[in-house]
Protein backbone atom coordinates (compact mmCIF):
# COMPACT_ATOMS: atom_id res chain seq x y z
CA UNK A 1 0.00 0.00 0.00
CA UNK A 2 1.35 3.22 -1.21
CA UNK A 3 1.17 6.80 0.17
CA UNK A 4 -0.95 7.92 -2.48
CA UNK A 5 -3.28 5.36 -1.48
CA UNK A 6 -3.69 6.89 2.04
CA UNK A 7 -3.63 10.20 0.59
CA UNK A 8 -6.25 9.70 -1.91
CA UNK A 9 -8.17 8.31 0.67
CA UNK A 10 -7.63 11.02 2.75
CA UNK A 11 -9.13 13.14 0.87
CA UNK A 12 -11.74 11.34 0.03
CA UNK A 13 -12.69 11.66 4.27
CA UNK A 14 -12.00 14.82 4.35
CA UNK A 15 -14.45 15.88 1.39
CA UNK A 16 -17.12 14.19 3.89
CA UNK A 17 -16.34 16.07 6.51
CA UNK A 18 -14.54 12.81 8.47
CA UNK A 19 -12.21 14.25 11.11
CA UNK A 20 -9.28 11.33 10.54
CA UNK A 21 -7.26 12.42 13.51
CA UNK A 22 -10.26 11.44 15.76
CA UNK A 23 -10.64 8.27 13.59
CA UNK A 24 -6.85 6.97 14.24
CA UNK A 25 -6.83 7.92 17.15
CA UNK A 26 -9.80 5.69 18.11
CA UNK A 27 -8.59 2.77 16.02
CA UNK A 28 -5.21 2.99 18.06
CA UNK A 29 -7.30 2.96 21.16
CA UNK A 30 -9.04 -0.62 20.59
CA UNK A 31 -7.74 -2.92 22.72
CA UNK A 32 -9.10 -6.53 21.76
CA UNK A 33 -8.88 -9.52 25.09
CA UNK A 34 -7.66 -12.93 23.15
CA UNK A 35 -8.68 -15.89 25.01
CA UNK A 36 -6.17 -18.85 26.38
CA UNK A 37 -8.09 -21.47 25.48
CA UNK A 38 -7.95 -20.31 21.84
CA UNK A 39 -4.23 -21.38 21.78
CA UNK A 40 -4.86 -24.85 22.95
CA UNK A 41 -6.57 -27.97 21.20
CA UNK A 42 -10.14 -28.03 20.46
CA UNK A 43 -13.04 -29.39 18.51
CA UNK A 44 -16.25 -30.18 18.08
CA UNK A 45 -18.34 -32.61 20.47
CA UNK A 46 -17.29 -35.47 17.43
CA UNK A 47 -14.00 -34.87 18.15
CA UNK A 48 -11.08 -33.21 19.56
CA UNK A 49 -8.40 -32.58 17.20
CA UNK A 50 -4.94 -32.83 18.28
CA UNK A 51 -2.27 -30.70 16.59
CA UNK A 52 1.16 -29.98 16.73
CA UNK A 53 2.81 -27.23 18.44
CA UNK A 54 -0.16 -26.66 20.76
CA UNK A 55 1.00 -25.02 24.28
CA UNK A 56 0.84 -27.74 27.12
CA UNK A 57 0.51 -25.11 29.91
CA UNK A 58 -0.95 -21.59 30.61
CA UNK A 59 2.64 -20.07 30.59
CA UNK A 60 2.94 -21.18 27.02
CA UNK A 61 -0.34 -20.02 26.21
CA UNK A 62 0.31 -16.72 27.06
CA UNK A 63 3.88 -17.08 24.93
CA UNK A 64 1.34 -17.88 21.58
CA UNK A 65 -0.98 -14.91 22.73
CA UNK A 66 2.05 -12.53 23.06
CA UNK A 67 2.98 -13.26 19.53
CA UNK A 68 -0.88 -12.21 18.55
CA UNK A 69 -0.20 -9.06 20.46
CA UNK A 70 3.43 -8.56 18.59
CA UNK A 71 2.25 -8.26 15.60
CA UNK A 72 -0.54 -6.50 16.05
CA UNK A 73 -0.01 -4.34 18.87
CA UNK A 74 -3.90 -4.38 20.14
CA UNK A 75 -4.25 -7.46 22.21
CA UNK A 76 -2.47 -6.94 25.41
CA UNK A 77 -4.94 -8.89 27.57
CA UNK A 78 -5.39 -12.16 27.88
CA UNK A 79 -8.54 -14.24 29.35
CA UNK A 80 -8.19 -17.29 31.66
CA UNK A 81 -10.57 -20.13 32.13
CA UNK A 82 -10.39 -21.72 35.97
CA UNK A 83 -9.59 -25.05 36.15
CA UNK A 84 -8.64 -24.94 32.25
CA UNK A 85 -5.59 -21.95 33.42
CA UNK A 86 -5.14 -23.72 36.84
CA UNK A 87 -1.59 -22.88 38.40
CA UNK A 88 -0.05 -23.07 41.72
CA UNK A 89 1.07 -19.57 41.88
CA UNK A 90 -0.90 -16.80 40.23
CA UNK A 91 2.06 -14.55 40.79
CA UNK A 92 4.13 -16.26 38.82
CA UNK A 93 1.69 -16.46 35.60
CA UNK A 94 1.28 -12.58 36.52
CA UNK A 95 4.55 -11.94 35.71
CA UNK A 96 5.10 -14.40 33.10
CA UNK A 97 2.21 -12.53 31.32
CA UNK A 98 3.73 -9.06 31.70
CA UNK A 99 7.48 -10.22 30.89
CA UNK A 100 5.64 -10.89 27.77
CA UNK A 101 4.30 -7.65 27.83
CA UNK A 102 1.03 -9.10 28.53
CA UNK A 103 -1.54 -9.07 31.32
CA UNK A 104 -3.88 -11.17 32.14
CA UNK A 105 -7.40 -9.99 31.56
CA UNK A 106 -10.93 -11.75 32.72
CA UNK A 107 -10.97 -14.76 34.86
CA UNK A 108 -13.91 -16.99 33.24
CA UNK A 109 -14.91 -19.61 36.20
CA UNK A 110 -15.58 -23.25 34.54
CA UNK A 111 -18.92 -24.72 36.29
CA UNK A 112 -19.60 -27.37 32.93
CA UNK A 113 -16.53 -29.75 33.03
CA UNK A 114 -17.56 -31.97 36.11
CA UNK A 115 -19.87 -35.02 36.59
CA UNK A 116 -21.27 -33.46 39.53
CA UNK A 117 -22.50 -30.27 37.24
CA UNK A 118 -24.37 -32.66 34.40
CA UNK A 119 -27.90 -31.41 35.61
CA UNK A 120 -26.58 -27.71 37.05
CA UNK A 121 -24.07 -26.20 39.10
CA UNK A 122 -25.79 -23.24 40.63
CA UNK A 123 -29.02 -23.91 39.79
CA UNK A 124 -28.17 -27.78 40.67
CA UNK A 125 -31.45 -29.06 43.07
CA UNK A 126 -28.70 -30.65 45.29
CA UNK A 127 -27.53 -27.89 47.13
CA UNK A 128 -23.80 -29.61 48.10
CA UNK A 129 -23.23 -29.00 44.49
CA UNK A 130 -24.69 -25.55 44.51
CA UNK A 131 -22.04 -24.50 47.16
CA UNK A 132 -19.49 -26.49 45.33
CA UNK A 133 -20.43 -24.29 42.24
CA UNK A 134 -20.92 -20.97 44.52
CA UNK A 135 -17.12 -21.68 46.07
CA UNK A 136 -15.37 -22.19 42.67
CA UNK A 137 -17.48 -18.44 41.61
CA UNK A 138 -15.57 -17.23 45.10
CA UNK A 139 -12.14 -18.99 44.09
CA UNK A 140 -12.68 -16.75 40.60
CA UNK A 141 -12.52 -13.11 42.79
CA UNK A 142 -9.61 -14.90 44.98
CA UNK A 143 -7.47 -15.66 41.43
CA UNK A 144 -8.66 -11.92 40.23
CA UNK A 145 -7.26 -10.52 43.28
CA UNK A 146 -4.15 -12.27 42.87
CA UNK A 147 -3.94 -11.39 39.15
CA UNK A 148 -5.17 -7.69 39.18
CA UNK A 149 -8.44 -8.88 37.23
CA UNK A 150 -11.18 -6.89 36.64
CA UNK A 151 -13.58 -8.60 34.71
CA UNK A 152 -14.78 -11.92 36.18
CA UNK A 153 -16.81 -13.35 33.20
CA UNK A 154 -19.28 -15.79 33.49
CA UNK A 155 -21.23 -18.24 31.67
CA UNK A 156 -22.98 -21.39 32.90
CA UNK A 157 -24.08 -24.06 31.08
CA UNK A 158 -26.99 -24.86 33.07
CA UNK A 159 -30.20 -25.89 32.01
CA UNK A 160 -32.84 -29.06 31.12
CA UNK A 161 -33.29 -31.12 28.61
CA UNK A 162 -36.97 -32.04 29.27
CA UNK A 163 -40.10 -30.59 30.43
CA UNK A 164 -40.54 -30.89 34.37
CA UNK A 165 -36.61 -31.98 35.02
CA UNK A 166 -36.57 -28.80 37.34
CA UNK A 167 -38.27 -25.96 38.59
CA UNK A 168 -37.46 -23.05 36.28
CA UNK A 169 -38.33 -20.79 38.52
CA UNK A 170 -36.66 -22.15 41.82
CA UNK A 171 -33.37 -22.70 39.99
CA UNK A 172 -33.70 -19.23 38.73
CA UNK A 173 -33.70 -18.10 42.65
CA UNK A 174 -30.76 -20.65 43.16
CA UNK A 175 -28.67 -18.86 40.28
CA UNK A 176 -29.13 -15.35 42.03
CA UNK A 177 -28.58 -16.84 45.80
CA UNK A 178 -25.23 -17.95 44.22
CA UNK A 179 -24.66 -14.72 42.45
CA UNK A 180 -25.07 -12.40 44.79
CA UNK A 181 -22.85 -14.50 47.70
CA UNK A 182 -19.84 -13.61 44.55
CA UNK A 183 -20.98 -10.05 44.29
CA UNK A 184 -20.59 -9.68 47.67
CA UNK A 185 -16.96 -10.95 47.64
CA UNK A 186 -16.15 -8.68 44.60
CA UNK A 187 -13.60 -5.75 45.26
CA UNK A 188 -15.08 -1.98 44.51
CA UNK A 189 -13.00 -1.65 41.24
CA UNK A 190 -14.16 -5.50 39.72
CA UNK A 191 -17.03 -6.29 37.58
CA UNK A 192 -19.20 -9.19 37.01
CA UNK A 193 -19.53 -10.14 33.68
CA UNK A 194 -23.46 -11.92 32.64
CA UNK A 195 -23.53 -13.99 29.51
CA UNK A 196 -26.32 -15.97 27.88
CA UNK A 197 -26.84 -18.57 25.55
CA UNK A 198 -30.41 -19.94 24.13
CA UNK A 199 -28.96 -23.32 23.92
CA UNK A 200 -26.47 -26.05 24.38
CA UNK A 201 -25.66 -27.89 26.32
CA UNK A 202 -29.28 -28.02 27.86
CA UNK A 203 -32.15 -27.67 24.75
CA UNK A 204 -35.28 -27.40 26.82
CA UNK A 205 -34.69 -24.42 28.81
CA UNK A 206 -31.33 -22.61 29.52
CA UNK A 207 -31.44 -20.76 33.05
CA UNK A 208 -30.07 -17.59 31.12
CA UNK A 209 -30.79 -18.34 27.83
CA UNK A 210 -31.23 -14.40 26.43
CA UNK A 211 -30.06 -10.74 27.53
CA UNK A 212 -33.37 -10.07 29.43
CA UNK A 213 -32.92 -12.44 31.84
CA UNK A 214 -28.75 -11.63 32.28
CA UNK A 215 -30.16 -7.24 32.03
CA UNK A 216 -32.72 -8.46 34.75
CA UNK A 217 -30.11 -10.35 36.93
CA UNK A 218 -27.15 -7.70 36.80
CA UNK A 219 -29.87 -5.55 37.30
CA UNK A 220 -31.12 -7.23 40.67
CA UNK A 221 -27.01 -7.64 41.50
CA UNK A 222 -26.29 -4.24 41.17
CA UNK A 223 -23.59 -1.53 39.36
CA UNK A 224 -21.15 -3.96 39.56
CA UNK A 225 -22.81 -6.67 36.91
CA UNK A 226 -23.48 -6.08 33.37
CA UNK A 227 -24.40 -7.99 30.06
CA UNK A 228 -21.87 -9.71 28.56
CA UNK A 229 -22.54 -10.33 24.67
CA UNK A 230 -21.32 -13.11 22.69
CA UNK A 231 -22.73 -13.26 19.32
CA UNK A 232 -22.75 -16.56 18.75
CA UNK A 233 -24.93 -17.31 21.47
CA UNK A 234 -28.02 -15.83 19.52
CA UNK A 235 -30.56 -16.96 17.35
CA UNK A 236 -30.20 -16.88 13.56
CA UNK A 237 -32.24 -13.87 12.45
CA UNK A 238 -32.06 -12.17 15.94
CA UNK A 239 -31.02 -8.59 15.79
CA UNK A 240 -27.66 -8.25 18.05
CA UNK A 241 -27.12 -4.81 17.55
CA UNK A 242 -29.97 -3.85 18.88
CA UNK A 243 -29.68 -5.65 22.00
CA UNK A 244 -26.22 -3.62 21.94
CA UNK A 245 -27.75 -0.32 21.86
CA UNK A 246 -30.42 -1.26 24.51
CA UNK A 247 -28.03 -2.34 26.94
CA UNK A 248 -25.56 0.94 26.62
CA UNK A 249 -28.34 2.64 27.10
CA UNK A 250 -29.42 1.27 30.06
CA UNK A 251 -25.55 1.57 30.98
CA UNK A 252 -25.49 -2.50 31.66
CA UNK A 253 -23.51 -3.40 28.80
CA UNK A 254 -19.91 -4.70 30.23
CA UNK A 255 -18.26 -6.60 26.69
CA UNK A 256 -18.50 -8.81 24.08
CA UNK A 257 -17.23 -12.16 23.47
CA UNK A 258 -16.81 -11.96 19.73
CA UNK A 259 -16.98 -14.91 17.01
CA UNK A 260 -19.09 -15.56 14.18
CA UNK A 261 -22.47 -17.23 13.94
CA UNK A 262 -23.80 -18.74 10.94
CA UNK A 263 -26.30 -20.92 12.89
CA UNK A 264 -25.19 -20.56 16.10
CA UNK A 265 -21.66 -20.69 18.45
CA UNK A 266 -20.17 -22.10 15.58
CA UNK A 267 -16.82 -20.47 16.80
CA UNK A 268 -15.82 -19.26 13.46
CA UNK A 269 -13.31 -16.33 12.97
CA UNK A 270 -15.18 -12.92 13.99
CA UNK A 271 -15.76 -10.81 10.90
CA UNK A 272 -15.76 -14.38 8.54
CA UNK A 273 -19.48 -14.89 7.30
CA UNK A 274 -21.33 -11.75 8.49
CA UNK A 275 -18.90 -8.23 8.74
CA UNK A 276 -22.02 -6.21 8.25
CA UNK A 277 -23.06 -7.37 11.12
CA UNK A 278 -19.94 -6.43 12.93
CA UNK A 279 -19.87 -3.25 11.58
CA UNK A 280 -23.66 -2.56 12.74
CA UNK A 281 -22.81 -3.34 16.39
CA UNK A 282 -20.09 -0.75 15.62
CA UNK A 283 -22.09 1.60 14.50
CA UNK A 284 -24.22 1.72 17.49
CA UNK A 285 -21.27 1.45 19.97
CA UNK A 286 -19.99 4.51 18.28
CA UNK A 287 -23.03 6.90 18.13
CA UNK A 288 -23.63 6.32 21.42
CA UNK A 289 -20.23 7.09 23.14
CA UNK A 290 -21.22 10.68 21.40
CA UNK A 291 -24.44 10.63 23.96
CA UNK A 292 -24.52 13.58 26.22
CA UNK A 293 -25.14 11.67 29.06
CA UNK A 294 -21.91 10.59 30.88
CA UNK A 295 -22.68 7.49 32.14
CA UNK A 296 -23.32 6.30 28.80
CA UNK A 297 -20.49 7.37 27.69
CA UNK A 298 -18.48 5.66 30.15
CA UNK A 299 -20.16 2.54 29.77
CA UNK A 300 -19.34 2.48 26.09
CA UNK A 301 -15.64 3.84 27.00
CA UNK A 302 -15.59 0.75 29.25
CA UNK A 303 -16.74 -2.41 27.04
CA UNK A 304 -14.36 -5.10 27.21
CA UNK A 305 -13.60 -6.16 23.69
CA UNK A 306 -12.98 -10.19 23.99
CA UNK A 307 -12.14 -13.11 21.35
CA UNK A 308 -14.25 -15.98 22.16
CA UNK A 309 -13.26 -18.87 19.70
CA UNK A 310 -11.24 -22.23 19.95
CA UNK A 311 -10.65 -22.83 16.49
CA UNK A 312 -11.10 -26.13 15.70
CA UNK A 313 -9.59 -26.69 11.62
CA UNK A 314 -7.18 -23.42 11.58
CA UNK A 315 -4.06 -22.90 12.33
CA UNK A 316 -4.56 -21.11 15.75
CA UNK A 317 -2.33 -18.27 15.88
CA UNK A 318 -2.95 -16.96 12.75
CA UNK A 319 -6.46 -17.43 13.11
CA UNK A 320 -6.74 -15.65 16.27
CA UNK A 321 -4.63 -12.41 14.14
CA UNK A 322 -7.27 -12.48 11.35
CA UNK A 323 -10.12 -12.66 14.32
CA UNK A 324 -8.22 -9.34 15.55
CA UNK A 325 -7.48 -7.98 11.46
CA UNK A 326 -11.42 -8.38 10.89
CA UNK A 327 -12.37 -6.28 13.94
CA UNK A 328 -10.21 -3.38 13.33
CA UNK A 329 -11.55 -3.47 9.81
CA UNK A 330 -15.13 -3.39 10.72
CA UNK A 331 -14.63 -0.83 13.68
CA UNK A 332 -12.58 1.27 11.29
CA UNK A 333 -15.20 1.18 8.82
CA UNK A 334 -17.91 2.06 11.44
CA UNK A 335 -15.74 5.06 12.21
CA UNK A 336 -16.40 6.24 8.63
CA UNK A 337 -19.70 7.03 9.45
CA UNK A 338 -21.49 10.36 9.09
CA UNK A 339 -23.66 10.65 12.11
CA UNK A 340 -24.75 13.94 11.23
CA UNK A 341 -25.72 12.71 7.68
CA UNK A 342 -27.57 9.94 9.29
CA UNK A 343 -29.62 12.95 11.54
CA UNK A 344 -30.12 14.94 8.90
CA UNK A 345 -31.90 11.69 7.19
CA UNK A 346 -33.71 10.59 10.16
CA UNK A 347 -35.03 14.11 10.57
CA UNK A 348 -36.19 14.10 7.39
CA UNK A 349 -37.57 10.83 7.26
CA UNK A 350 -35.50 10.23 4.49
CA UNK A 351 -35.44 6.11 5.01
CA UNK A 352 -33.26 5.38 2.11
CA UNK A 353 -30.61 8.49 2.81
CA UNK A 354 -30.59 7.20 6.33
CA UNK A 355 -29.21 3.58 5.21
CA UNK A 356 -27.39 5.04 2.88
CA UNK A 357 -25.61 7.49 5.36
CA UNK A 358 -25.14 4.17 7.08
CA UNK A 359 -24.04 1.81 4.74
CA UNK A 360 -21.28 3.60 2.54
CA UNK A 361 -19.52 3.36 5.74
CA UNK A 362 -19.17 -0.25 5.18
CA UNK A 363 -18.52 0.07 1.51
CA UNK A 364 -14.84 2.50 1.70
CA UNK A 365 -11.47 0.21 1.65
CA UNK A 366 -10.15 0.82 5.13
CA UNK A 367 -6.98 -0.62 3.93
CA UNK A 368 -4.78 2.35 3.47
CA UNK A 369 -6.52 3.55 7.11
CA UNK A 370 -5.19 0.52 9.11
CA UNK A 371 -1.78 0.66 7.18
CA UNK A 372 -1.32 4.08 8.19
CA UNK A 373 -2.68 3.70 11.61
CA UNK A 374 -0.15 0.35 11.79
CA UNK A 375 2.82 2.73 10.96
CA UNK A 376 2.60 5.26 13.34
CA UNK A 377 1.55 2.72 16.32
CA UNK A 378 4.90 1.12 15.39
CA UNK A 379 3.54 -2.37 14.52
CA UNK A 380 4.06 -4.49 11.18
CA UNK A 381 1.52 -3.08 8.69
CA UNK A 382 0.68 -6.72 7.15
CA UNK A 383 0.49 -8.45 10.43
CA UNK A 384 -0.74 -11.74 9.17
CA UNK A 385 3.05 -11.56 7.38
CA UNK A 386 5.09 -10.81 9.65
CA UNK A 387 3.77 -13.86 11.66
CA UNK A 388 3.89 -16.02 9.30
CA UNK A 389 7.66 -14.49 7.97
CA UNK A 390 8.39 -14.75 11.71
CA UNK A 391 9.24 -18.41 12.16
CA UNK A 392 7.34 -18.81 15.50
CA UNK A 393 4.64 -21.10 13.84
CA UNK A 394 7.85 -23.45 12.91
CA UNK A 395 9.60 -22.70 16.30
CA UNK A 396 6.76 -23.87 18.47
CA UNK A 397 6.53 -27.41 16.58
CA UNK A 398 9.05 -29.10 18.87
CA UNK A 399 6.44 -29.00 21.24
CA UNK A 400 4.93 -31.88 19.63
CA UNK A 401 1.05 -33.25 20.02
CA UNK A 402 -0.70 -33.88 22.72
CA UNK A 403 -0.81 -29.92 24.15
CA UNK A 404 -3.56 -28.15 26.57
CA UNK A 405 -6.79 -28.92 25.68
CA UNK A 406 -10.04 -26.81 26.56
C1 LIG B 1 -19.90 -20.95 25.94
O1 LIG B 1 -20.34 -21.36 24.73
C2 LIG B 1 -18.82 -19.90 25.88
O2 LIG B 1 -19.14 -18.95 24.91
C3 LIG B 1 -18.57 -19.22 27.19
O3 LIG B 1 -18.16 -17.90 27.02
C4 LIG B 1 -17.41 -19.92 27.74
O4 LIG B 1 -16.72 -19.24 28.69
C5 LIG B 1 -16.62 -20.13 26.47
O5 LIG B 1 -17.60 -20.51 25.53
C6 LIG B 1 -15.58 -21.19 26.58
O6 LIG B 1 -16.16 -22.39 27.02
MN1 LIG C 1 -18.59 -16.77 25.18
Amino acid sequence: MTDRAYALFEEQQKARGIDLDAVKAKLKALRIETPSWGYGDSGTRFKVFQKTGVPRSPFEKFEDAAQVHKVTGACPSVAIHIPWDKVEDYGKLKQHAEGLGLSIGAINPNLFQEDEYMLGSVTHSDSAVRRKATDHLLECVDIAKATGSKDISLWFADGTNYPGQGSIRQRKQWMYESLAEMYKAMTPEMRMLIEYKFFEPAFYHTDLADWGMAFNLANKLGKQAQVLVDTGHHAPGTNVEHIVAYLIDEQKLGGFHFNSRKYADDDLIVGSVNPYELFLIFYQIIEAGQDSQQGIRETVNNIAYMIDQSHNIEAKIPAMIRSILNVQTQYAKALLVDHEEVKRAQEASDVLAAEDAVRKAFEFDVTPLLYAVREELGVPVEPMKAYLQSGYGQSILSRGKGGASW
